[in-house]
């Protein structure tokens, strides 16, 4: 049991992770129940009904702060060293949230894109069903218009706006095309982290992303689908299959540049509110290391890079489930 004392919201709470016995397990979308599908979703639609309580800009639900926290600091997170270490501490605490906050009895779900029918064919994705799914392709730019998430009225983005908006979609069968399994392959067979981390965010990071469009394609505020949450815990997936492969050396395989280069496509121009990173805390030179502190913004403990290298520890405590 290790228990600490950390300044949370203003207040000493005492977080405690339990050793880690019995992992969660998160499988493919697609592997689920029908049961187990609603499950996830009532749980999700919880967190959009509940008040946020970060603070952050425009954040209106529990559903928001997660966007926010991405919101707030895209530049500190993509094409980074950081990029898959953040995203892992931020997919852990929704699912935490989904459980402690909303009943959620599961694990977090991860979409499974290189299947056979989704590849080149996102429109016919078991995840856009509309009962058992996040719901339709909004016809083209446009709102979605069936599934439960239909009404959601999106407070963050486009990008940094603060506008209430729907949850829309784009398909792009072009991009969707991405996410094939060759494309998981060719990273999985990088022998180092400073080509694996570049290769998984290009094509099946991008491929996910802008095969989905609208919102999702948005570098910024794309959390505002919920749908990120399963194509980024595949992603997640991704680099623990990669680490995997050699997990003593690669628990502690990190690096890469630590700023993000200018002009990155689908990345909007960054307001003058929000000044060029020099570095992140704990982590203040130009490459990314251990030591670097991932800023929850109190949606979460702030944890390190060195945390989260390893999904079986006592603080993230979870397994991938083959599908
Ligand atoms: C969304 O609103 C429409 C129109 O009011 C309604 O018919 C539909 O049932 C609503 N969908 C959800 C998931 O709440
Ligand atoms: C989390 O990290 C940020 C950046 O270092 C820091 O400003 C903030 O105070 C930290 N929050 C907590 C709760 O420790
Ligand atoms: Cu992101």
């Amino acid at each position: 049991m290790i228990l600490t004392k950390i300044l949370f919201l203003g207040l000493f709470v005492e977080l405690s992770a339990a050793a880690c016995t019995t992992k969660g397990q998160r499988r493919a979308w697609h592997t689920l129940t029908n049961t187990d599908k609603l499950a996830y979703i009532n749980a999700e639609l919880c967190l959009m009904k509940k008040p946020a309580k970060l603070g952050l800009p425009g954040a209106k639900t529990r559903f928001d702060d997660f966007q926010a926290v991405h919101q707030v600091q895209a530049y500190l997170t993509h094409y980074v060293g950081a990029f898959l270490p953040f995203h892992r501490a931020l997919l852990s605490a929704h699912e935490n949230a989904l459980r402690t906050e909303c009943g959620y009895t599961g694990w977090q779900p991860y979409v499974y894109w290189q299947e056979q029918r989704d590849t080149g064919n996102f429109k016919k994705s078991v995840v856009l069903d509309p009962t058992y799914g996040f719901g339709g392709d909004g016809s083209g730019g446009k709102c979605i218009t069936n599934g439960p998430f239909a009404n959601y009225t999106n407070s963050l983005g486009p990008g940094y706006s603060i506008t209430s908006h729907c949850i829309d979609r784009q398909i792009s069968e072009m991009f969707s095309g991405w996410t094939g399994q060759k494309d998981v392959d060719a990273c999985l067979a990088k022998t180092t982290w400073l080509t694996a981390w570049p290769c998984i965010e290009d094509r099946p990071h991008g491929g996910g992303h802008s095969g989905v469009g609208g919102q999702m394609s948005n570098g910024v505020s794309s959390p505002g689908d919920p749908l990120f949450y399963l194509h980024h815990t595949w992603l997640d997936k991704m680099w623990w299959d990669w680490q995997a492969k050699d997990l003593t050396k690669r628990l502690k395989e990190m690096g890469g540049t630590n700023i993000m280069p200018d002009g990155k496509p689908a990345f909007p121009p960054r307001p003058n509110t929000i000044p060029k990173p020099t570095g992140a805390a704990g982590d203040p030179g130009t490459q990314t290391t251990m030591t670097h502190i991932l800023n929850m913004y109190g949606n979460s403990p702030n944890v390190t890079i060195a945390d989260v290298m390893d999904i079986g520890n006592d603080l993230l405590c979870y397994e991938y489930v083959e599908p």
